[in-house]
């Protein structure tokens, strides 16, 4: 942004301030390095804002002002919900390797126009998931029947598994573009329609399920891994008779193996009770400490007319991302099945681990401990919307609006206790950065993250005490994390860890993960090429159990563990509520 944009966007904000509207809606970014220009003391006291940011600054140059969702503001004149169309679908982008090779996921061309989504008649009976793992023989057996028929339909029908598979792929590799933009991918991951895009593909598919069973009260099975008893593959998959069974996953990975809700590649030697342990750490984490607002647990907006992949919320890039990978064919070129987008439906354990993802975010919602665990009230995200067959084979657009109460939808999820809520990470002994025993070299952005980095960044902390109240978090964001999207990428970001080999994932000072799938090119007519993306990482918890809540600034320290990445830059953001 030039300083002149900078300036008008500033001056937006004051209209606001003075219209007596909180900064719910406006974007202000301001970059106060080098200190080259400064605003008037009236215009400061109008906003409220210290002088700090718009006088002088050090590297931790930029200030920047996120609406009170934590979503970053729209300022394009584009801007609207992202709207699929099946005349807007085509050849996706596979990886290297995909098969088979001329595959093409968009789904059978309707009869007629799509009919808009209508909620289920209330006196439906109510579908009950159930944790895989105590669901019973008899559940189980009934979802193997479902899946049975639904391999057993034509290929050309839209709700044969086949189909259904392909669902992923199609809004996953970029083969549906926007409407109104056609030049641009809609994308499911790595934005805030990751959670409600799922939601909608389970409901479809559990319904096409009950269908072909006859069964209006089926429910699909859920992979409970976030609770010790859940953390295995769960056996009714395991079988190579049964059509539950996808021989195309890790094979050190059947039970009894409990899953490392960190896995990228390598094995740990945790006993099963470590491995626990760290299990409900990292959800702990990634449900609470970095979960407090709604863009840091959703992911942040994606708009028409934007690039895909803004952001992605915590549980999307772990444990979501992870066990993709964990599951998958670590043997194959792109992990199949679990481990890539293209093919993830292609396994049944998908549905069950995706109904377990969207039982997180109902527990996410009622987390009652912090106030602000509400889904956006953004029009642009209500009004998204998708296309899936329903089990009458009828073309159905379904918006995010239509999705968010699941007892209208007809479905509920058995109570499982969150053994996680307790599991609040210690800090690790001897690690802590003490003042002037560490000096981070300067790093010059973009850098390639090779080998780890460490950097100092400064907390704006007048900026901070002022509009105390409407301060509702404080984050570090890696912007512009860049890869070409060939390979899987993960790298960990540290916070105040002298020593960071030390600190196991779920330590308190390890502070989240990057992660992400493959993103292969998009082709010649498409902007956005592999991956270009932005983490951003809830600080106040952990500073606050590392003591470190009255410090100038964070050691942060970025540690690459798989796949080449470049890091355009690294900020302290807070997050303004009303
Ligand atoms: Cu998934």
């Amino acid at each position: 942004m030039t300083s002149g944009l900078r300036i008008a966007a500033l001056c937006t904000l004051l209209v606001c301030a003075s219209a007596v509207v909180a900064y719910t809606v406006l974007l202000l970014s301001v970059s106060v390095s080098p200190c080259a220009y400064s605003m008037s003391r009236t215009l400061l006291a109008v906003t409220g804002l210290d002088s700090y940011i718009v006088s002088c600054a050090d590297e931790a140059s930029t200030v920047e002002l996120l609406s009170s969702d934590g979503g970053r503001a729209k300022t394009t004149a584009t801007g609207g919900p992202i709207v699929t169309d099946l005349l807007l679908c085509g050849k996706p982008n596979l990886p290297p390797n995909a098969f088979p090779v001329n595959l093409q996921c968009c789904p059978p061309m309707p009869a007629s126009e799509p009919v808009n989504f209508k909620l289920p008649d209330p006196s439906e009976p109510l579908r009950t998931r159930r944790p895989a793992h105590v669901a019973g023989a008899e559940y189980m057996a009934k979802y193997e029947r479902a899946i049975a028929l639904m391999k057993a339909l034509p290929r050309s029908d839209p709700r044969s598994f086949y189909q259904q598979a392909n669902i992923h792929c199609a809004y996953c590799t970029g083969a549906y573009r926007q409407v109104g933009h056609p030049e641009l991918a809609v994308q499911v991951h790595y934005s805030w329609l990751f959670f409600p895009f799922h939601r909608a593909y389970v409901y479809f598919f559990e319904r096409i399920a009950g269908k072909l069973l006859g069964d209006p009260g089926f429910a699909l099975p859920f992979w409970s891994w976030d609770v010790p008893e859940g953390m295995r593959m769960p056996m009714a998959f395991v079988n190579s008779s049964s059509p539950l069974y996808d021989p195309l996953r890790n094979t050190r990975h059947a039970p009894p193996k409990l899953v490392d809700l960190d896995f990228m590649g390598a094995e740990k030697n945790y006993t099963d009770e470590q491995q626990i342990i760290h299990n409900l750490r990292i959800m702990y984490k990634q449900m609470i400490s970095s979960a407090p607002l709604a863009s840091l647990f959703l992911g942040q907006p994606f708009r028409a007319g934007d690039s895909d992949k803004p952001g992605p919320g915590s549980v999307e890039m772990y444990p979501h991302n992870t066990l993709h990978v964990w599951s998958g064919d670590i043997s194959r070129p792109n992990t199949e099945d679990m481990g890539d987008n293209y093919s993830a439906g292609r396994d049944p354990l998908f549905y069950a681990h995706h109904a377990n993802v969207d039982r997180i975010w109902e527990a996410w919602r009622h987390i009652n401990n912090n106030t602000f665990h509400v889904d956006f009230k953004d029009p642009d995200w209500l009004n998204s919307s998708f296309l899936f067959y329903d089990e009458e084979a009828r073309l159905v657009r379904i918006t995010v609006h239509d999705i968010l109460d699941i007892e209208k939808l007809r479905y509920a999820y058995h109570g499982v206790s969150l053994p996680w809520l307790n599991a609040r990470p210690p800090t690790t002994p001897n690690v802590n950065v003490k003042k002037g025993n560490t000096s981070p070299r300067f790093i010059r952005f973009p850098v390639s993250l090779n080998v780890a980095q460490t950097i100092e960044v400064r907390r704006p902390h007048m900026l901070r005490n002022k509009p105390k109240k409407r301060i509702q978090g404080e984050v570090l964001v890696v912007e512009h994390i860049v890869s070409d999207g060939t390979n899987i990428v993960k790298f960990d970001v540290f916070v105040n860890a002298r020593e960071y080999e030390k600190v196991k994932p779920s330590g308190r000072e390890m502070a989240g993960s990057f992660v992400c799938l493959k993103h292969n090119d998009m082709d010649g007519s498409l902007i956005g090429k592999g991956l270009n993306s932005t983490m951003r990482i809830a600080l106040d918890e952990i500073l606050e159990d590392l003591g470190a809540n009255e410090d100038d600034s964070v050691i942060v320290t970025l540690v690459p563990r798989h796949g080449n990445v470049r890091i355009g830059g690294i900020k302290i953001d807070y997050i303004i509520g009303e």
